[in-house]
This record gives structure tokens, C-alpha cells and sequence, in this order.
């Protein structure tokens, strides 16, 4: 087996059962499933990804529980973070206060460069009679979580199904291709 070059790690952020596991599922090329089971604490995957120049990249993939109770936990696994997928639920009512603020100053506190590329996921729009949160209200999530950024990452917004496969590949790929620019 080719040997990456690289090692760049990513996390999942965001509040219990907005779809953070099954995204990561569903970009590893692992489907959907309908059997929910919250993520205790942390957990990791790996996926090799060719850069534009045809360089191996492995991205390590860390999916962390949102529950409050494990914020002391996420910070530990929080070194050498380089980019972070924020998701929320497009079916819950909109509230940036708590679903991307919190989310957001819990990368500053973490990270030591003031911020890191932030793919921002609105993910089940396969549920579109549910939905609550306007493409409108979500896509002005990129400038509430700009305004806690000290310096200047890339942010950028996607509408996900994680159900449908839909805009995942998309989130994760810009996430991983502004890594690699701004921590080459
Ligand atoms: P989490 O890792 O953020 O806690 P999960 O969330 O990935 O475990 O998903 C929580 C629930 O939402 C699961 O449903 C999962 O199937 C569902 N879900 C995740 N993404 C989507 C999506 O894009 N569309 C739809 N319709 N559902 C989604 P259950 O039924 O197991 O509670
Ligand atoms: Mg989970």
C-alpha cells in the first residue's frame, strides 16, 4: 500500500443526532442507516484522499460526541485538529445561538491559530416538509460564525442528506482542500 505523505485530522461538530456519524458514513462510502446510536465520547476513521497534485492524504476523522457532558473530552482529541465539518439539523427551529455559537468558540478556545477552515453542514434536507431553517437563515450561519473567527479562515456553507447522499462529498472535499492550503 502507498504510504500518504500527509496526515490531516478533521473533526465533527454539532449538537446530538443532527447526523454527524451517518455524514461520516456516508463519505467513507458506508451508506445510511436508520439505527441511531449516539456516539459516546469520541471515535475515528481514516480515509485517503489524492490531492490535486496526485499526493496521498490521509484524513483521520474524528467524530465527536456533542453532548454537553463530553466538552472536556472533545478538548483532549482537539490537538492537531485542522478543519472542522459544524452540522446542524435543518429540521430543528433556527437558533445560531446555540446550534453555531457555542460550537464555534469551542474551536478558538481549542485551536491556536484563532480558527480553522469551518465547512458549516446544514444536513437532512431530504426531510423537506420538516424543514424549519430557511436556505436563507442557514446560509447567514457563515457570517455568525465569522464574526467569532479572530483571523481569516475560509468558511463556507453546504445542504447535506446524509440519507440521500446528497452535497456530503462536496462539504468534505472543500473542507479537506482548504486544510491542505492553509496547512500545507
Ligand atoms: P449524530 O452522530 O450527530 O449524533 P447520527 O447523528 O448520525 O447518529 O444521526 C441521528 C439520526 O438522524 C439517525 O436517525 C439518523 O439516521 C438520522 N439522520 C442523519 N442524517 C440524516 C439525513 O440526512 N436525513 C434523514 N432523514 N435522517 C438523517 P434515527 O432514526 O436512527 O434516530
Ligand atoms: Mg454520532
Amino acid at each position: 500500500m502507498e504510504r500518504p505523505r500527509f496526515i490531516k485530522k478533521i473533526a465533527l461538530l454539532g449538537d446530538p443526532a443532527v447526523g454527524k456519524t451517518s455524514l461520516r458514513s456516508r463519505y467513507l462510502g458506508l451508506g445510511f442507516s436508520h439505527n441511531y446510536t449516539p456516539t459516546l465520547g469520541v471515535d475515528f476513521a481514516a480515509k485517503d484522499y489524492s490531492d490535486d497534485d496526485g499526493e496521498l492524504v490521509r484524513v483521520i476523522i474524528w467524530d465527536m460526541a456533542g453532548q454537553p457532558a463530553f466538552k472536556k473530552l472533545r478538548k483532549m482529541y482537539f490537538t492537531g485538529v485542522r478543519g472542522v465539518l459544524l452540522v446542524f439539523d435543518v429540521t430543528r427551529p433556527y437558533l445560531p445561538d446555540r446550534q453555531i455559537v457555542p460550537w464555534v468558540r469551542e474551536i478558538m478556545d481549542h485551536s491556536l491559530k484563532d480558527g480553522l477552515p469551518l465547512a458549516i453542514v446544514g444536513n437532512k434536507i431530504d426531510l423537506e416538509n420538516l424543514r424549519q431553517i430557511s436556505i436563507i437563515q442557514a446560509g447567514e450561519t457563515v457570517g455568525v460564525a465569522g464574526a467569532e473567527f479572530q483571523s481569516e479562515f475560509p468558511i463556507k456553507y453546504f445542504e447535506t442528506s446524509a440519507k440521500d447522499g446528497i452535497g456530503v462529498d462536496l462539504a468534505f472535499t472543500w473542507l479537506i482542500e482548504s486544510v491542505l492550503r492553509k496547512f500545507p
